[in-house]
């Protein structure tokens, strides 16, 4: 039976997203009713970072509910000068000051920045913390970051896993040599990533195979794109849309990377210098059982802290 939807029973929701409307900086309801944002100017600042949009508008409302609306939206950039016909230029970003490479937020004649409000603005990080902004609720994280290093010679360190083709993982040794595969590991150390491989421990008899039928994923720590390239060994499959290693920021693969159909790692580089400030995550895909269905990996390294 449905229940009688009353004033009574619908007070309490709209007061409580009433009270986290006025407590955002920046809040966007789900189902768009209702939405708010409270910019602060960077004046003769400009944030250079990819745009999500780039647009002229009447002035600085007009590009703020532009930002609001767009779910991307964490910043914009607007032209300090008028065009001819009095419009300014908008620019939409999908990052903020807080979170982008501080090259990136530059001096500039032609544009004035606007952020959301935030208590990072009081830079209340010691120690070389970084402050990372909860806009929609007004709080914020300070954040340490150290260099990553992701070589597996420590273990599988909290990567996620799901499926079941990681479990046995790291792999020690030069395992494909060890069973005359004819197709060195080339790993780095003593430990990496073998999607075919079985042997988890050293008193584990080398050579020891689990093949192509297991599937699963593998998503690394959270980290901070600093520079320009990230590079990692990679082996195994070589067809992209079964076996390969992806670059995951805000949910979205930017970059994807596939062996040779060959036991042997060899180095490949991601040029990551648009995402810069960013935060990503490296996954590794194995949605393959048939003939080359795994991955090999080892020594994710680069310009990359993590926190
Ligand atoms: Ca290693
Ligand atoms: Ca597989």
């Amino acid at each position: 039976m449905w229940s009688k939807v009353t004033l009574a029973t619908l007070l309490p929701l709209l007061t409580a997203a009433v009270q986290v409307w006025f407590q955002s900086a920046l809040f966007r309801h789900q189902f768009e009713i209702f939405s708010y944002g409270n910019f602060t100017q960077d004046a003769n600042r400009q944030l250079v970072v990819t745009k999500v949009k780039s647009f002229v508008s009447d002035g600085p409302v007009n590009c703020a509910f532009a930002c609001i609306g767009e779910p991307q939206c964490l910043s914009f950039n607007l032209a300090a000068h008028p065009d001819s016909y009095g419009l300014y230029q908008c620019e939409l970003l999908a990052t903020d000051k807080f979170k982008a490479a501080a090259k990136a937020f530059q001096a500039s004649d032609a544009f004035h920045h606007y952020s959301p409000w935030s208590l990072c603005q009081q830079a209340p990080c010691q120690n070389k913390g970084i402050c990372y902004p909860d806009f929609q609720m007004n709080t914020y994280q300070c954040v340490f970051p150290v260099p990553c290093k992701f070589d597996f010679e420590n273990g599988i360190d909290d990567w996620e896993k799901t499926g079941t083709v990681f479990d046995n993982q790291p792999t020690f040794g030069d395992n494909p040599t060890a069973r005359n595969r004819g197709q060195s590991a080339n790993q780095q150390g003593d430990w990496w990533i073998g999607g075919a491989e079985d042997r988890p421990s050293k008193s584990t008899p080398a050579g020891r195979l689990q093949d192509d039928g297991p599937q699963g994923t593998l998503t690394s720590h959270y980290f901070k794109i600093i520079g320009n390239n990230i590079s990692f060994l990679i082996g195994g499959g070589c067809y992209i849309n079964s076996t390969r290693a992806e670059l995951v920021i805000d949910k979205k693969v930017v970059k994807t990377a596939t062996g040779a159909c060959h036991e042997t790692m060899t180095r490949q580089t991601w040029d990551v210098q648009n995402y810069t400030g960013q935060i990503a995550r490296v996954k590794l895909v194995d949605s393959s059982s048939g003939s080359w269905g795994h991955i090999n990996f080892d020594d994710l390294k680069g310009d990359m802290r993590c926190m």
